[in-house]
């Protein structure tokens, strides 16, 4: 489960040559990725990226997200492009330990978000296809590869819950629709595999529990989300 056959030596080794395993969490807005990378964090073995959010909401002293939920269509395409930015620059960072907790990827920042915006009339066509066309080039053309997807599957209304309790204000008027939109591409993609085809097996994890019920499910597949069994 380490090594790839078809990935170069440099791709698959930190800087003391020990073969690498790369994982995404995925899921719904506030379906709990913090929570699951903080977990893995305390393993010595494991480097977490996690989201570039910091930088969405303030990049040379813009907030992206805001504007984005503020007039999203005005502004979907300018924060979809600065995402897949950064979602490509956590991807290719170099490896500092053999296995690396990403949360999220360029994958479904394009597949369930751009997606989601395109769907629901809040991006027009061209720019769509403007995003598409880079996305289709940096994943033909870059290493972007991940070798397991954890999705944590969380009923929208579970997260609407969560999303108003940590109360991120750029966040507060999002509704259950958009949740429920961005839920069912996650499905489609990684469940039901009806759209495009994951680009590595993909576990899923019930993610509707308590915190507690939920550190049992990682204990329960620790070695398989660090690709040891
Ligand atoms: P999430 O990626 O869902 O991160 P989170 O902090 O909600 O995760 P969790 O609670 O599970 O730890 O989204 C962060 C914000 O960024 C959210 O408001 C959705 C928004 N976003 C976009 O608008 N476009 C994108 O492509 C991505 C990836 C996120």
């Amino acid at each position: 489960a380490w090594k790839s056959p078809t990935r170069s030596r440099s791709d698959m080794s930190t800087a003391s040559g020990t073969r690498t395993f790369k994982v995404s969490v995925e899921g719904n807005i506030a379906s709990g990725k913090s929570t699951f990378l903080d977990y893995f964090n305390l393993s010595p073995d494991v480097e977490v990226r996690t989201e570039p959010v910091e930088k969405w909401r303030n990049l040379h002293g813009h907030n992206m997200l805001a504007l984005l939920y503020k007039d999203p269509t005005r502004w979907a395409l300018s924060l979809q492009t600065y995402v897949q930015l950064t979602m490509l620059q956590m991807h290719t960072k170099p490896h500092e330990r053999p296995i690396t907790i990403m949360e999220r990827s360029i994958f479904s920042a394009r597949h369930c978000f751009v997606e989601n915006l395109y769907h629901s009339g809040k991006m027009p066509t061209p720019e769509y296809i403007v995003l598409d066309e880079w996305y289709q080039w940096l994943v033909a053309n870059t290493d972007v590869h991940v070798d397991l997807i954890v999705y944590l599957r969380t009923r929208p209304e579970v997260c609407l819950a969560r999303m108003y309790e940590r109360d991120r204000k750029e966040e507060n008027k999002v509704p259950l629709a958009y949740l429920n939109g961005l839920h069912e591409l996650h499905e489609n993609w990684l469940v039901r595999q009806v759209t495009v085809k994951p680009p590595a097996p993909v576990l899923v994890l019930d993610a509707n529990s308590n915190m507690s019920d939920m550190e049992h499910v990682m204990e329960e597949y620790r070695e398989k989300i660090m690709g040891r069994s």
